[in-house]
C-alpha cells in the first residue's frame, strides 16, 4: 500500500504543478480540487472475488488498476480534457486506458473521464511502475456522484425505477449548466481579448 501511496503522490504534485502554472500563465486555476484514496482491504477481497482472481498481492497488482485513486475536481468540461492531455504526453507516464464517460455516459447518468495511467515510484533499490486511476470531474459532475453514490446505499426504496429515472435526468440538466457554464466563460474570455 505504501507503494501506491507513492503513487499517489506522483500524481497529485505533477497535477498542483500543472495548476500553479495556469495560474501564473492565464491567471486561473483549472483544478477545483483534488481527492485521492487508496482502496479499503475489504473492497479489493470483495473486487477480487467479484471477478473471480486468487487473494494475493501479486493477484492485487496484475490484476486492479483502481487500488490508488486520484479524483481531480474541475471547473470545466474543456480543462478536463486539457489536463488530461498534457498528463499523458509527459514522458514517465504511459495511459493504459481511457474510459471516457463524459462523452458516453453510463445509463444512470455518470459522467467523468477515467485514465489508467502507470508512472514510477523511485525506491532505495529499484523503480517500480504503479498504476493509478485517475477521474476527472467537473464540480457538477461531482456533485451528482457523490449524491448518487450516497443514495446508492439506501437501498429500500419502494419506487427504484422513479428514483433512477430522477437521477438521470438530473444528470442531463446538470450537463447543461455544465455546458453552459463553459459558454459564459469563453464569452468572457473574448471580450478580455
Ligand atoms: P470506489 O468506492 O470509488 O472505489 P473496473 O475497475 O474497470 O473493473 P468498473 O466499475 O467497470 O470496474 O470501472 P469504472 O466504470 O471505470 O468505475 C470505477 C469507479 O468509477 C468506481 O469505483 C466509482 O468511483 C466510479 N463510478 C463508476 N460508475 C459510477 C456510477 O454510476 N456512480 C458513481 N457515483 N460512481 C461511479 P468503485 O470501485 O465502484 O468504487
Amino acid at each position: 500500500m505504501m507503494h501506491y501511496r507513492c503513487a499517489i503522490q506522483e500524481v497529485e504534485t505533477k497535477l498542483n504543478v500543472l495548476n500553479n502554472e495556469y495560474s501564473l500563465v492565464y491567471n486561473r486555476n483549472p483544478i477545483e480540487s483534488i481527492k485521492t484514496r487508496i482502496k479499503k482491504p475489504l473492497s479489493i477481497i470483495n473486487k477480487l472475488k467479484k471477478k473471480g482472481f486468487p487473494l494475493t498481492i501479486e493477484s492485487i497488482e496484475q490484476n486492479l488498476s483502481d487500488i490508488a485513486g486520484v479524483r481531480v475536481v474541475c471547473s470545466f468540461q474543456d480543462d478536463i480534457y486539457k489536463l488530461a492531455e498534457i498528463l499523458a504526453k509527459q514522458d514517465d507516464i504511459t495511459v493504459l486506458e481511457v474510459k471516457d464517460y463524459i462523452q458516453n455516459p453510463k445509463p444512470n447518468g455518470y459522467r467523468s473521464l477515467h485514465l489508467i495511467i502507470e508512472i514510477p515510484i523511485f525506491l532505495s533499490h529499484k523503480k517500480k511502475p504503479m498504476r493509478v486511476e485517475i477521474q476527472f470531474r467537473t464540480i457538477a459532475m461531482d456533485f451528482w456522484a457523490s449524491l448518487e453514490h450516497t443514495l446508492k446505499y439506501k437501498k429500500q426504496v419502494d419506487n427504484p425505477e422513479d428514483i433512477a429515472e430522477m437521477l438521470s435526468s438530473c444528470a442531463e440538466t446538470i450537463n447543461d449548466v455544465d455546458v453552459k457554464m463553459l459558454e459564459i466563460r469563453n464569452m468572457i474570455n473574448k471580450l478580455e481579448i
